[in-house]
């Protein structure tokens, strides 16, 4: 690959990208770029945007596609998973640092994303050889009934670029194996990345026409999504992104008589109890709050600390994120930072307008200054050249109170908030109150505190004496309330995203027995007392 020098270091070159819909030609709408937010000035890809017509030629490409496949027993689609991800580990380290260049995540969090493909393709290879269905009794003799999971069709896919690959492989990796086609729209900030995985997937065996991008901006895709739901051309959609356009997509699925997958944001609370390890606290507000910039759906939100150690907490937190790595995402081991840049501009944009909400009834902790980190507005100890990039000070700010927007939205950016209560009922009260319902954590050596939190928290997903990011690939991924409409990714439980029940009875009686009504039950006496 060619390379050019910017900004005093070494980048890759630019690519051009546009969506390839077999059999139609993809008309360009307009142009973005994709820019590395550590060096604004590097352009990572150039995207070709398609229009609506374009989604929906792909949509209709998947579904004369998808029959074919669904017909190739699972045992070999599991195959094609398999393959799939040798190369994603044959392939990790330039994957990995294509995430890091793309959209700025820290190299060691990168190569970690790129591990949870792995982990993904490696529970479904397995699937291929399960997918089990059940043999039932049935209440008459002769009579067999059985179940079959069948797949839904085509499903499209909408993602967003926080989690640029390991989000997007847990739609593509079950709804493949499960034997779908899908039509993938990737964030238009991820672009690249997007491009390498679907090179990756066809590279492992997928026939054409099962996995198509279609770069395009929300609109198209909006309308695009509209068109084909209408013509019966998708049968599931699966979105991760912002609670506001999971509503619409809801809304639309709805009209269509579908239940998305909605994957959506979070406002992740942590709990710390009296008898928490302060320390492993701080470790996991540390990484829950800063890792990915803030910018994980699973993201620590607000710290719910006990006022007999809210103050030692805070002290120690502060200390902490003061001292905590900032900088440049590509640095290798010595140079290894917690945060980097946001993910993209128009993050940047709308995370300024978060942290106007800090008003004079909060504390801010965490950094020498708040905003944008330049040379006026220094971070102590920035690694590298914060003047590249969208780099911006971790923020703590203390004495959030319950009616503070900071308390009530998620601000998807390197802010945490920290209140306290004063008994547990009133912490899991406060844990609820913003109507999220995605991740959750509490710290604690009491089990009694541990088990009362599960049961009254709302949350899809809790830790205890763990961060509220950092979920296994193979246990139940989504959220409730503003965080999702109860659907869960990952393990054998995003199957039922992927596939519908179909029953079957088979009558080798030799007539024709009614259920419920040619039906000989021995006859009790029930009147029988001892
Ligand atoms: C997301 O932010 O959309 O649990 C997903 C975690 C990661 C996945 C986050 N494994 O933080």
């Amino acid at each position: 690959m060619s390379r050019r020098r910017s900004a005093g270091r070494t980048v890759e070159r630019m690519q051009t990208l546009r969506s390839l819909v077999p059999g139609a030609p993809v008309p360009a709408l307009s142009t973005a770029d994709s820019v590395n937010p550590a060096d604004t000035a590097d352009v990572v890809a150039r995207v070709e945007l398609a229009g609506p017509e374009s989604f929906v030629a792909a949509a209709r490409a998947a579904a004369e596609a998808q029959r074919a496949w669904a017909a190739v027993p699972a045992p070999i689609r599991g195959r094609v998973i398999a393959a799939i991800g040798r190369l994603v580990e044959a392939n990790a380290e330039t994957l990995a640092q294509l995430v890091t260049r793309e959209v700025g995540k820290p190299i060691a969090e990168a190569r970690g994303e790129v591990q949870e493909i792995v982990d993904t393709c490696d529970f479904f290879l397995g699937e291929g050889r399960r997918l089990y269905g059940q043999t039932v009794p049935s209440e008459m003799p002769d009579k067999q009934l059985f179940t079959f999971r069948v797949p839904v069709g085509v499903a499209a896919v909408v993602t967003a670029g926080n989690f640029p690959v390991a989000v997007p492989s847990w739609y593509l990796v079950p709804a493949l194996l499960a034997g779908n086609a899908v039509v993938w729209k990737p964030a238009e900030y991820a672009a690249a990345c997007a491009d390498a995985m679907a090179r990756i997937f066809v590279a492992g065996g997928l026939p054409e026409g099962l996995l198509t991008v279609v770069h395009a901006d929300g609109a198209a895709t909006s309308a695009g999504l509209e068109t084909a739901l209408g013509a019966g051309l998708v049968q599931k959609v699966g979105f991760t992104g912002s609670t506001e356009v999971g509503r619409r997509i809801g809304e639309l699925c709805g009209r269509h008589l579908q239940s998305p997958c909605l994957e959506l944001g979070g406002k992740n609370p942590m709990v710390i109890t009296p008898s928490a390890d302060l320390d492993l606290a701080v470790e996991g507000a540390l990484f829950g709050g800063f890792g990915t910039a803030g910018q994980r759906c699973t993201s620590l939100g607000t710290v719910i600390a006990h006022e007999s150690v809210h103050d030692e907490f805070v002290r120690r937190f502060d200390a902490a994120v003061r001292a905590m790595p900032v900088g440049e995402p590509g640095g290798e081991k010595d140079a290894w930072v917690v945060m980097g840049p946001l993910l993209a501009p128009h993050f940047a944009t709308r995370y300024e307008e978060y942290l106007t909400w800090i008003g004079s009834q909060h504390t801010v902790l965490g950094s020498t200054g708040i905003g944008r980190i330049t040379a006026d507005n220094p971070r102590e100890g920035f690694v590298g050249d914060a003047s590249t990039g969208l780099y911006y000070h971790p923020v703590i700010v203390d004495g959030i109170r319950s009616d503070d927007e900071l308390f009530r939205t998620e601000t998807f950016g390197p802010l945490v908030g920290i209140t306290s209560y004063t008994d547990l009922e009133e912490a899991i009260t406060l844990a609820n109150a913003p109507g999220y319902g995605l991740s959750s954590a509490i710290y604690t050596t009491t089990a009694t505190d541990a088990f009362r939190f599960r049961m009254g928290i709302g949350a899809g997903m809790v830790s205890v004496n763990n961060s509220t990011s950092g979920a296994e690939a193979h246990l139940p991924f989504g959220g409730n309330g503003k965080s999702g409409n109860g659907s869960r990714q990952s393990g054998v439980w995003v199957l039922d995203q992927f596939t519908r029940w179909q029953s079957m009875n088979w009558d080798y009686s030799g007539r024709l027995q009614k259920a419920q009504m040619d039906i000989e039950t021995p006859s009790a006496d029930l009147d029988f007392r001892l």
